[in-house]
């Protein structure tokens, strides 16, 4: 039998993350592969109530910020993420802890250790296999995005502070983080993903 997988799409707001995980989900369900799409924050009724805190809500401190992100996150994993994994379905996510060693730990000046130290233990071994890292100028990806949310209203400069944690956070870790060009054509990048999913060998059935 195959081994399921865990694989998500990580980068700032608008380089695509979405629309790779709907041509991804597409690809791997021609296969036979069933597929579970999650988003972060989101994906339970816990987390949507607490995606609409973070997003839509008031001002709060960034660890306020931090712990809700870790509590959202530790939901998803028990409820959906591990569950979904047992049972041989892929869970193909939009975002995942990465977000917050970006957006928390490096661009709000957290620290990227602290804030995984929050974070690692309600996902255990819960971990992504492979984390896409849509890299794009983050001026460039947020000017196709249409509305802005709580965290994505801030001044470019910001943004860009997060692009730089995730490329600090890709520098550190080849291993389970991957960059593509968010820039080219969204099916190239399909394909590309596929590609490097057969050659790991993570699609041949066993
Ligand atoms: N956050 C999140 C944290 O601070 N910490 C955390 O731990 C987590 C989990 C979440 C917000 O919360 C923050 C980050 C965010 O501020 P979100 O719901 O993930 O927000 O929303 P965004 O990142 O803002 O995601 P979007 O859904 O708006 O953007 P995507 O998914 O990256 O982009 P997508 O696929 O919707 O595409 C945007 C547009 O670009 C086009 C699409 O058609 C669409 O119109 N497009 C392309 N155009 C040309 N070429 C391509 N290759 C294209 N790919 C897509």
């Amino acid at each position: 039998m195959r081994r399921a997988r865990y694989l998500v799409a990580e980068g700032t707001e608008g380089v695509g993350k979405t629309t790779l995980c709907d041509i991804l989900a597409a690809r791997l369900m021609e296969r036979g592969i069933e597929v579970v799409r999650v988003r972060e924050p989101g994906g339970t009724p816990l987390g949507e109530a607490v995606r609409e805190v973070l997003l839509h809500g008031g001002e709060m401190s960034d660890w306020s910020e931090a712990l809700l992100f870790a509590a959202q996150r530790a939901e998803l994993a028990e409820r959906v993420v591990r569950p979904a994994l047992a049972n041989g379905k892929w869970v193909l996510s939009d975002r995942c802890y990465y977000s917050s060693l970006a957006y928390q730990g490096y661009a709000r000046r957290l620290g990227v250790g602290r804030v995984w130290s929050v974070n690692r233990p309600a996902l255990g071994e819960t971990l992504p296999d492979l984390v896409v890292w849509m890299d794009m100028d983050a001026g460039a990806a947020l000017a196709r995005q249409q509305g802005r949310d709580r965290i994505g209203a801030a001044d470019i400069a910001w943004h860009r502070e997060v692009w730089k944690g995730y490329r600090s956070l890709w520098t550190s870790d080849r291993g389970r983080m991957m960059r593509v060009d968010a820039a080219a054509p969204t099916e190239r990048i399909g394909e590309r993903l596929v590609s490097v999913l057969e050659k790991r060998g993570w699609l041949r059935d066993c």
